[in-house]
């Protein structure tokens, strides 16, 4: 049986105290099911919609992440609007299937660094037909997904040392890239056999 270590780290826009960004993380049969988004616009009224999102996914979680993308666009139109990452690592086998909208970054940091497929489109206004990245998390490699509050960047030395563990990850991207622009969250993941 393999074992899932996740962090999150966020903070929201410079002199605000709540976040239109935000993560669910659920753990099903047989892995967990991560959500990040970043609804449009921050404050309260982004909050607002990030904490219906929440509710939203609580009440349909799936490992299927193209359902749970449909079912969250379904639930935004004619109401807001949001971007994000859904993705669902099953905990035996490391397979990670992942689905990332519109202004967000995935990738995967370690021996094998690669930015992960991102599909143009908003939820909650208008989404592509949904496919599904298929790949397997090698051990000590970490998945990271962050909003747009982080700056997409390369690897640097403190990244690809392998004596970052997700907690550390995360805490850094936060506080290196982050801008000051924006509400900001940073996801990171690692399997372990
Ligand atoms: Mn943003």
């Amino acid at each position: 049986m393999g074992k899932i270590k996740y962090s999150i780290s966020e903070r929201p826009f410079p002199g605000e105290t709540v976040s239109g960004d935000s993560c669910f993380v659920k753990q099903l049969e047989s892995g967990y099911l991560f959500v990040v988004l970043d609804v449009t616009g921050h404050g309260t009224q982004a909050a607002l919609v990030a904490n219906k999102l929440m509710q939203v996914l609580e009440d349909f979680s799936s490992s299927d992440v193209k359902a749970v993308m449909e079912n969250l666009h379904k639930n935004l139109v004619r109401y807001s609007s949001a971007v994000g990452s859904s993705l669902y690592v099953n905990e035996k086998t490391g397979e990670c299937t992942i689905i990332s909208l519109g202004d967000v970054t995935a990738r995967v940091i370690g021996q094998n660094n690669r930015f992960l497929v991102t599909a143009s489109g908003l939820l909650g206004y208008a989404i592509p037909t949904l496919i599904p990245t298929v790949l397997h998390l090698e051990e000590g490699a970490i998945l990271v997904v962050h909003t747009d509050g982080i700056r997409r960047h390369t690897n640097d030395n403190a990244e690809d040392s392998h004596e970052n563990n997700v907690e550390n990850v995360t805490e850094y991207l936060l506080k290196k890239f982050s801008k000051d622009s924006d509400d900001a969250l940073c996801l990171a993941i690692r399997w372990e056999r």
